[in-house]
């Protein structure tokens, strides 16, 4: 039998970082007067106006060498069928009550162990560095996926020019938490705010994406915006939606699913058919648009770009 091995994402021609990114990456940062001394090179990642309207593109976006071969999942059931419970707990809850929820000006506290600490404007943090499209499987615990073509940068270049110091094991992410501008945090469905955490190899995965747009436009509010996280090999509750502050660790942060069901959802996440949930089997998954089910693939089919940093754990326990 023939078996036809390559990567789960094709080369492309834009694989190269243009030299005047590259530069930028140097740019040294600390605190938020600097950064606003930093060249542009990306563009603003949040719309001009306070609220988000339909076809804002982002400029100088690049298609990325990380992007599966897949059809993309519909923009409309993108950016229709959501969780995000600060709005709701309904999938079609965040469309509605989302609308118009303001995310500019928008501001990230950078704390704990590195060099580069204070308030950052997202676009600054952002802007630094080329954005790109990355056409992403994206998997739901609740074994719902879509194939999304999300636009950011990696989360590791922008944690090189913060700095973290040897200290610094865990990268810890929080949400807003402003009831007010979120109603659904008025309800204790979960322990406000929302907040996730990796460990900082997997921060630091060229995978690893700090999201700030989908179908080159930038993020409607429902999908999390202005920034979000997303980690392709990881459940989707890990992709954190509307990041306020970042926190390097030395030890395991909390997690919100984590600490609302420990028996039911872990730190790590990972996608993994073998491991059932307490209550439901991960071996199969409905991709939206489709009928019938398909087999989920270990790591959501990132296996050959990140089984390396789980060697030697038992998976079992580590879910
Ligand atoms: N702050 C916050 N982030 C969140 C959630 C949430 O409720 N609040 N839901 C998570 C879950 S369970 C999933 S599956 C994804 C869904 O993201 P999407 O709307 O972009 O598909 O967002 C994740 N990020
Ligand atoms: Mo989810």
């Amino acid at each position: 039998m023939l078996i036809k091995i390559r990567k789960s994402w094709h080369l492309s021609e834009s694989d190269a970082t243009p030299e005047a990114v590259f530069k930028n990456r140097r740019t040294f940062l600390k605190g938020t007067a600097a950064a606003l001394a930093a060249p542009v090179a990306g563009a603003l990642v949040s719309p001009a106006r306070a609220g988000w309207e339909p076809g804002v593109k982002l400029p100088g976006v690049v298609k990325s060498k990380y992007t599966v071969d897949e059809p993309s999942t519909p923009f409309k059931d993108v950016a229709s069928y959501n969780n995000f419970y600060e709005f709701g707990t309904g999938k079609d809850d965040p469309v509605k009550n989302a609308k118009d929820f303001v995310t500019k000006p928008w501001t990230v506290e950078i704390a704990g162990e590195a060099a580069n600490t204070g308030t950052f404007d997202v676009d600054d943090l952002i802007r630094p560095h080329q954005l790109e499209e990355r056409i992403y499987r994206h998997r739901c615990v609740e074994t719902w996926s879509m194939i999304v073509p999300w636009v950011g940068v990696p989360l590791g270049d922008i944690i090189k020019r913060l700095e973290p110091t040897s200290k610094a094991k865990y990268v810890a992410f929080e949400t807003l938490y402003d009831p007010e501008r979120m109603p659904g945090q008025k309800r204790r469905v979960l322990q406000w705010p929302y907040v996730e955490g990796l460990r900082m190899d997997e921060a630091m995965h060229p995978l690893t994406l700090m999201t700030v747009g989908v179908y080159g436009e930038v993020m409607p509010p429902q999908n999390g915006a202005p920034v979000r996280l997303i980690v392709p090999w990881k459940y989707g509750f890990k992709g954190i939606k509307s990041i306020v502050k970042i926190t390097f660790t030395e030890d395991e942060p909390p997690t919100s699913w984590n600490r609302s069901a420990p028996h039911e959802y872990g730190f790590y996440a990972n996608v993994n058919p073998d491991v059932a949930h307490p209550r439901w089997s991960q071996a199969k998954e409905r991709l939206i648009g489709e009928f019938f089910k398909r087999p989920t693939l270990m790591f959501n089919g990132y296996a050959q770009e990140v089984a390396g940093l789980y060697t030697g754990m038992d998976l079992a326990k580590y879910y």
